[in-house]
C-alpha cells in the first residue's frame, strides 16, 4: 500500500486530494514538518525526507519519491482509469506538467512559503506585489474554463485548490479574481476535495505549531 507523509493544510494535502479523487487507499502518516518529529512514532522525519518537507509518498517497493509534482503525477498514473492526468504522449501532458510547476514554484515558493512559513517581516513587498500579477495568470487561463487542463479534473487543480486555500492565511483575498474564487468554490464542493479537506482542517487543529 502507498503511504504519504503529510502535514495538515499544507502541500501534501494535494497529494491525499489526488489519491482520494483517485479512490486509491493509502496509510498516512502525519510528519511535523516545524519539530521534524514524525508523529506516529516520535522518529526523526529527516531520515525519510533530507529537507525534512512533505510531501513523501512511499512507493509499494518501498521506495520514496518527494517533490508534490512527481508525488502528484505518480499518483495518477497508479490508476489511468481515474483520468487525474493525461498520458505521456498526450500533448496536455505537457500543460499538466506547466501548471504544477506554476503552482509549485510561482504560487508556493515565490508567494506563500515566504509569507506564510516566514510571516511579515518587512521584507515581503516584492513577492507581496508579485503574487497581484501570479494569480492573473490562472485567473485569465480559468475564466470560462472548468478545470486547469483538458474538460476533467486532473492533479493540477489538487495542487491550485490547496494553494488557493492557502492564500487567505497568508493575507489574500481571491475574491479580487472571480474566476479564481468561483473555481474553488467548484473544486471544494467535489466529495473527495471536501473530504480530504475535513479531514485535514480537523487535524491541524490539534497540532500546536508556530506558525498558525
Ligand atoms: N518543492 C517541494 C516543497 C515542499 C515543501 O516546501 N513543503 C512544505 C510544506 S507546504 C514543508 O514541508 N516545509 C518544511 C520545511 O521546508 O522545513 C514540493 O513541491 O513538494
Amino acid at each position: 500500500m502507498l503511504k504519504l507523509y503529510f502535514f495538515p493544510m499544507a502541500c501534501s494535502l494535494a497529494s491525499r486530494i489526488a489519491l482520494m479523487e483517485a479512490g486509491i487507499e493509502a496509510q498516512y502518516h502525519l510528519a511535523h514538518i516545524w519539530t521534524k518529529k514524525v508523529v506516529d512514532d516520535d522518529s526523526d522525519f529527516r531520515g525519510i525526507s533530507p529537507m525534512g518537507a512533505v510531501p513523501v509518498l512511499v512507493l509499494e517497493n518501498g521506495d520514496r519519491l518527494t517533490e508534490s509534482a512527481a508525488v502528484l503525477q505518480y499518483i495518477a498514473d497508479v490508476k489511468p482509469e481515474a483520468s487525474l492526468a493525461p498520458p505521456f504522449g498526450d500533448p496536455d501532458r505537457y500543460r499538466l506538467q506547466e501548471w504544477l510547476s506554476f503552482i509549485g514554484t510561482e504560487i508556493h515558493k515565490a508567494f506563500l512559503f515566504p509569507t506564510f512559513w516566514y510571516k511579515d517581516d518587512g521584507s515581503l513587498a516584492k513577492p507581496r506585489a508579485r503574487i497581484t500579477q501570479t494569480l492573473a495568470v490562472p485567473s485569465a487561463h480559468l475564466a470560462g474554463r472548468e478545470f486547469l487542463v483538458g474538460n476533467s479534473f486532473t492533479v493540477a487543480d489538487a495542487h491550485l485548490t490547496w494553494a488557493l486555500l492557502m492564500l487567505r492565511p497568508a493575507g489574500i483575498d481571491i475574491a479580487q479574481w472571480p474566476s479564481l474564487s468561483a473555481y474553488l468554490d467548484r473544486m471544494q464542493a467535489r466529495p473527495a476535495v471536501r473530504d480530504a479537506i475535513v479531514t485535514e482542517m480537523a487535524l491541524r487543529k490539534t497540532i500546536a505549531t508556530s506558525a498558525a
